[in-house]
């Protein structure tokens, strides 16, 4: 990156904290959620599940994440699954669900202050009162949220630094205001709240209303591309990019973050921007597979991948901090003459300065959306001009990043050999598709750990009989996409602990559309041929109306009410069912099965075009099946909300 030869045409660009300072820094955060994105992560392995949390939380090591945001459960799907809520029900509160809590203080522990940010996509249906709003009753949905958060310092010691309001959706400004009150009034004057995590409409509201104004903290837009408005700067608020990223994490992804990262700055005055997601650790066909910084699926080899973003990540977050300054526009922030980006942060106490600087070019750092308007970048030799505090600085440490195309290897924040100054100037030569850090700041390291284990398939036969867990913890493997999966002891003595769906009413829905169809995924998408045979006893109260098993399935996400596949119902009402869609609008089969209390066993084997179907050992139907779908996941499942209690779930590859 260094010119050796004698100064060419090389432009100036300067950085100059006597020309006063921009915006404080907030730190570069990770998603986990929205939903159920951190899955596959939490029965990894001891040693790798470590070696993970280290690359993304641990200080000066890898991606040194300085946030993290996490969902707060809503017992709806949210994109990759469904989060349990800390209340199911009005009655109920239970802070021991799910993997956000655990995520939370891993990261806590690697990094003290790290600081947490919650926000909800979906909610318990109780909370709507017959709506599917969750601002039916303003004080009671602000109870939820100031719950949750009081939870975490109750249980965990956490502070919760930041709360959202609704993912995209809808805010309402009498609800920030109750929540802003009871926050107040329960002793969190320090939550600070994020508004309203969809684009920047909200500003005009926060100009009318200086109620609103004083509620909120900094103003969160999804997806900005890089720029904000008048509006919305208008404010004085902090601007943030609360989600964004959701790219494949190829090197084309790593350069998508590398340039938001710098131009959310830059272009949009955005002091913080969020990776969704943090960790890309649910199964491969799910919706946005592998748009996390680094990618983790597979809990049962331990194999994970360490991507490129984390080291683009790294680039500023491990010399930087959490109340720094940016400098000025024109005397430290900019585009460099021609294309590509700068930033230059300063500590608090004027003694650090560090330089980031990235040359991402249109086609390797397109974003998922929105679409990124054409620009060129060359390259580049400029001259780096320092003044103020820093004028006499002698030089500075240099890490050195280029994504590889066409063949050619990344180089990833890679240490080079410090740059050195002379009466405040050095010369650089700048590539394509590169970042680089100046910085003052000494240390900085690319952490590393031996390779993974290699990746294994998922293993079969697989059993679990639910015994292991804690209560209230949701079973490993089975990703939860309608409803959701709570480990409890069974009322029936002979069974000890089993796998309950917990929801009993329709959600507030974050996506579009949900029927009441709860089931959880589990294995490998390619599957085709599939036995799954699991226990399930219908409670006498709160009950679902039936419980299914299901291979071949073809969607999760969102869209898991058309999933397709081959699905065997047994219901409450007197009949079983075979159906080629969980929808149950293609029935295969059907026949009369009276409801029986107690437990019984549910046995599919799915081979080649056939369907063997079993109740209790006794074989039920023996259909051909549809050729499509060929292949999915296999899954279990309940014909409505309510209660139903798994046991036994076991898979093999024949019967
Ligand atoms: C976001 C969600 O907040 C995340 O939970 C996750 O679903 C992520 C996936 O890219 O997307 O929601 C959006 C979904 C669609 C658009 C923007 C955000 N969109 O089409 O502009």
């Amino acid at each position: 990156f260094r010119n050796t030869n004698v100064a060419l045409s090389a432009d100036s660009i300067v950085f100059d904290n006597s020309q006063g300072l921009g915006r404080l820094f907030d730190g570069i955060g990770g998603l986990s959620g929205g939903g159920a994105t951190s899955k596959l992560l939490v029965n990894y392995p001891l040693q790798q599940r470590n070696e993970i949390l280290d690359y993304l939380f641990k200080p000066k090591f890898g991606a040194s994440l300085q946030i993290l945001k996490v969902e707060i459960g809503g017992d709806v799907e949210s994109t990759d699954g469904t989060e349990a809520s800390h209340m199911h029900n009005s009655w109920d509160e239970n802070y021991e669900r799910g993997y956000e809590w655990w995520l939370m203080m891993e990261a806590k522990k690697r990094n003290p202050g790290i600081k947490l940010y919650g926000l909800p996509w979906g909610f318990p249906g109780w909370l709507g009162q017959g709506t599917q709003s969750p601002y039916a009753n303003v004080s009671v949905t602000a109870d939820y949220i100031v719950r949750w958060i009081n939870g975490a310092k109750m249980w965990y010691n956490l502070t919760i630094d930041y709360i959202g309001i609704w993912n995209e959706k809808r805010y309402e400004i009498s609800y920030i205001k109750a929540l802003r009150a009871l926050l107040d009034q329960r002793g969190f004057q320090n939550t600070l709240i994020i508004a309203a995590d969809e684009k920047w409409e909200i500003a005009k509201d926060i100009e009318k209303d200086a109620a609103l104004a004083s509620a909120v903290h900094a103003i969160g837009c999804h997806y900005p591309g890089t720029y904000s408005n008048q509006d919305a700067v208008k404010t004085g608020k902090q601007l943030w990019a609360s989600e964004d990223y959701s790219t494949f994490n190829d090197e084309i992804g790593g350069g998508c973050w590398a340039r938001i990262l710098n131009q959310n700055y830059v272009n949009g005055l955005m002091t913080s921007t969020f990776s969704w997601n943090l960790i890309a650790s649910y199964y491969e066909g799910l919706p946005y597979f592998r748009d996390g910084l680094m990618t983790a699926v597979q809990p049962w080899s331990g194999n994970y991948i360490v991507e490129t973003p984390i080291w683009l990540t790294a680039h500023t977050t491990q010399f930087t901090d959490i109340g720094w300054n940016y400098l000025k526009h024109g005397s430290g922030v900019g585009k460099l003459p021609k294309g590509g980006s700068y930033v230059g942060l300063v500590s608090p106490d004027g003694g650090q300065m560090t330089i980031v600087i990235e040359t991402m070019t249109h086609n390797h750092s397109l974003c998922i959306r929105p679409p990124l308007p054409k620009y060129d970048v060359q390259p580049q030799n400029v001259i780096i001009t320092i003044k103020g505090s820093f004028a006499q600085i002698a030089e500075m440490n240099v890490w050195y990043s280029k994504l590889g195309f066409n063949g050619a290897p990344n180089i990833m924040f890679q240490k080079q050999s410090s740059l050195k100054f002379k009466n405040g100037q050095a010369e650089l030569q700048l590539g394509l598709d590169e970042v680089l850090t100046l910085t003052t700041v000494a240390l900085g390291q690319k952490g590393a750990y031996p390779d993974p284990p290699a990746p294994k398939p998922f293993p079969l036969p697989y059993k679990d009989d639910f015994e292991a867990y804690s209560l209230s913890q949701e079973p490993n493997l089975l990703a939860p996409q309608i409803g959701s999966l709570e480990v409890v002891k069974s009322q029936n003595a002979s069974h000890s602990k089993v796998s309950r769906q917990t929801v009993q009413d329709p959600p507030i829905k974050w996506c579009p559309i949900t029927l009441s169809f709860p089931i959880a995924v589990i294995g490998d998408y390619n599957w085709m041929d599939i036995f799954i045979e699991v226990e399930y006893e219908i409670p006498a109260i709160n009950a679902t109306s039936g419980v299914f098993v299901a291979g071949r399935v073809s969607e999760g996400g969102c869209d898991v009410f058309l999933a397709h596949g081959a699905f065997f119902f047994v219901l409450n009402d007197g009949t079983y069912i075979l159906a080629n869609d969980l929808a149950r609008t293609k029935v295969l089969k059907e026949g009369p099965l009276p409801y029986q209390s107690g437990f019984h066993k549910l046995s599919l084997l799915i081979q080649g075009t056939t369907a063997i179907g079993a109740f209790d050992e006794k074989v039920l139907f023996n259909v051909t099946l549809p050729s499509k779908p060929a292949n999915g996941f296999a899954a279990i499942g309940t014909d409505s909300f309510g209660l139903a209690d798994f046991d036994n779930l076991y898979l093999a590859s024949k019967a």
